[in-house]
């Protein structure tokens, strides 16, 4: 995955076309995109491979389930041209070693701890031992917080250099790009702020921007 603006766009809109517009007019300010079941739910999941021309496309469907399960939802999304899917950590050692050994090439992303407010009843409590997990394991990252930078900072301190660290929360969720990269992520992940926006590709330059106040 490309590593310049350090922005990756969280594309959650579910209109296919306008999803596609979006996605062409931040290319080369975003360094990837990100996907998610609205738009693979309304659009379907050739979405995938036509933003994959363009773009490196992150499934984020969160994967949480049995070993074959993973397997099969991981080797789908690879074989339609995904760079890289995000699962849960949380299923354990074996569900996360079949993501991993399911991805081949593409990369393998760990949720640790979520952004949002109900994340600190379950998630936040177990989130540094399922970095620990990860880095056993061999995933490729993690997903943690913008919107508690100091989180991402205790899994940065877990991971080691060697690990990316993406991190959603940022604008609608109340985080600040720059903080998460100060933090010690490698790539910010903006969602509404910038599909949502009515000049997503200004509003795409804008976060890189305050990402480059602080590289
Ligand atoms: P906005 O809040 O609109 O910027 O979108 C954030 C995106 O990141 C959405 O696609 C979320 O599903 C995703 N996300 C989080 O917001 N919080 C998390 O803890 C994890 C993710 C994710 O895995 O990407």
């Amino acid at each position: 995955m490309r590593k310049e603006s350090r922005l990756v766009l969280a594309l959650d809109e579910t209109d296919g076309e306008k999803a596609l517009r979006i996605a062409e007019s931040v290319s080369g300010v975003v360094d990837a995109v990100k996907i998610n079941w609205p738009l693979v739910l309304s659009e379907g999941p050739a979405m995938i491979t036509r933003l994959s021309e363009f773009s490196d496309v992150i499934c984020d469907f969160k994967v949480a389930d049995i070993p074959n399960t993973v397997r099969l939802i991981v080797e789908n999304a690879v074989s339609r041209g995904a760079s890289a899917v995000i699962v849960h950590a949380f299923t354990g050692d074996d569900s996360l070693q079949a993501a991993v050994d399911a991805a081949g090439d593409a990369e393998i992303y760990a949720v640790t701890e979520m952004s949002h407010p109900g994340a600190l009843m379950f998630t936040a409590k177990h989130a540094e031992e399922m970095a620990r997990l990860g880095v056993e394991i061999g995933v490729d990252g993690f997903i943690a917080p913008a919107t508690r930078p100091d989180r991402i900072r205790a899994i940065r301190e877990v991971a080691g250099p060697s690990f990316k660290i993406l991190s959603p929360g940022v604008g609608a969720q109340g985080g600040k790009a720059s903080d998460a990269i100060s933090a010690g992520a490698d790539y910010a992940i903006v969602g509404r702020s910038i599909y949502g926006s009515d000049d997503p590709r200004a509003s795409a330059e804008a976060f890189a921007a305050d990402i480059r106040t602080v590289l």
